[in-house]
């Protein structure tokens, strides 16, 4: 396959110690010697003075990736040069110069999947792993390019087409040495496959949350300290703290890392019935952000009037009791609570272990979630709908549930971008030696 060479810097933007500019295509190893750096060995680093036309460009450590051990899958190369605008720019005009052309987004790793060095799930761990700002994202970035998630679909898979195949059987063979049940057979496969997917659904959303960030929400009565709780987790000035009611009217967010995982916290109006419109609207859309809630905390300042926010809180919102310093009686512990002082920071050391652990109890598991995107999600939706339809059709009609376990197949393989469900049933109708 013949595609035209492309190149990218690598590295961030600007001035650096070392700026990596990568090229992939046929055409790298004659742009790599039109520059002088020839005589390379595979993947063995080699200084070279770089230059083109009699002007030195850089003195330049080049490595060669010959295909199709690279990571494109096509010859490859990196030219690490000193991180000099002048000097990156010059390269690049260089390349371009000699026919290479700079590369869009995304598209070393696009030629990655297509030559098959990885699948879809794979090159999207990828673009994650970039993006991870928490070890928690790092972690499961690695896991999905390291190919545990491709593997929980390849096994859902497997296992469709073995019904399929069983399925198939009745249909071609109906009155041959194939047992008259041997559709049935295909019962059990796959009521154990729709447990499967029906557990790996019911993760609690734990890779999306991991990857996108753990919703926290405050809500309360208004005065009840939100915003001042909410500046001092995010540990800056962000919400306006007044002793008016009602300060806060719009939903105020924030990134924080909290024990590794990724949180956005939301600040939220004061919870009460108002004849201001801006406040109703602020009202409205703090019951909104807290529907979307991972946890939410209810916040009380102990001593001021239950109102709206009694009502609208929920038995697992954690119950956070603020100003402790104003050494206000405590509400009948009928809960569990934690006492905060935004003015002294009592309690807010026991509040961010708090919050540490659920995340951990929330966001870390033993296995590996096999959804981390919501693309993952719908189609392994879509997988279950199929494969629960071809469970009762088994029952009726071999053709019917055939129809379903392909299009339950064809869902799960649009995850990793596996190929077509064909080839793939040849090499299982193998294993079944059927009419020999
Ligand atoms: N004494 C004391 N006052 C506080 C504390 N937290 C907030 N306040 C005061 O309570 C009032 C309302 O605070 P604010 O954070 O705006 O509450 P919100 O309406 O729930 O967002 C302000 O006057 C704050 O200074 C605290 O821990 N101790
Ligand atoms: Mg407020």
């Amino acid at each position: 396959m013949t595609s035209d060479t492309i190149f990218a810097l690598a590295t961030p933007p600007g001035r650096g110690a070392i700026a990596i500019i990568r090229l992939s295509g046929s055409g790298t190893g004659r742009a790599l010697e039109t520059l002088g750096a020839s005589n390379l060995k595979p993947r063995m680093a080699s200084l070279r003075a770089l230059g083109m036309d009699g002007h030195a460009l850089d003195q330049a450590l080049v490595l060669r990736f010959p295909a199709p051990n690279s990571y494109t899958g096509e010859d490859c190369a990196e030219l690490h040069l000193h991180g000099g605008r002048a000097v990156v720019e010059a390269v690049g005009e260089a390349l371009v110069t000699l026919g290479v052309r700079p590369a869009e987004p995304g598209e070393f790793t696009r030629r990655a999947f297509e030559n098959g060095r990885m699948d879809l799930a794979q090159a999207e761990a990828v673009a994650d792993l970039i993006d991870a700002e928490t070890t928690a994202q790092a972690a499961q970035a690695l896991g999905q390019l390291d190919g545990a998630l491709s593997q929980a679909y390849a096994g859902f898979r497997r296992d469709l087409l073995k019904a399929l195949a069983l399925v198939e059987a009745e249909i071609d063979f109906p009155d041959e040495e194939v047992p008259d049940n041997l559709a049935r057979a295909a019962g059990p496969v796959l009521d154990s496959l729709i447990v499967d997917l029906q557990t790996a659904l019911a993760d609690g959303r734990r890779g999306e949350r991991v990857r996108e960030g753990y919703r926290i929400v405050l809500i309360g009565e208004t005065n009840a300290g939100k915003s001042s709780l909410f500046n001092a987790l995010v540990a800056r000035e962000a919400a306006i703290v007044t002793p008016i009611a009602g300060t806060t009217r719009d939903v105020l967010d924030a990134d924080l890392v909290i024990g590794g995982y990724a949180v956005t916290l939301s600040d939220t109006a004061g919870l009460r019935d108002s004849n201001d419109p801006i406040e109703v609207e602020g009202v409205r859309r703090a019951r909104a952000c807290a529907e979307h809630a991972d946890l939410r905390l209810w916040v009380r300042a102990p001593g001021d009037p239950e109102g709206p926010a009694a009502r609208f809180a929920r038995p697992e919102d954690l119950l956070v009791l603020t100003k402790s310093d104003l050494d206000r009686p405590a509400p009948p512990a009928d809960r569990h609570a934690i006492s905060v002082s935004t003015r002294t920071g009592e309690g807010l050391g026991a509040l961010h272990d708090w919050l540490a652990a659920r995340l951990a109890t929330d966001l870390s598991g033993a296995d590996f979630p096999a959804v981390t995107r919501e693309r993952h999600r719908r189609r392994l939706t879509e997988a279950l709908a199929s494969a629960q339809a071809a469970r009762l059709a088994l029952e009726v009609s071999p053709e019917l549930a055939g129809d379903d376990l392909r299009r339950a197949a064809d869902s799960l393989a649009r995850v990793t971008g596996a190929i077509g469900v064909e080839d793939i049933l040849g090499e299982v109708f193998s294993t079944f030696c059927i009419g020999k």
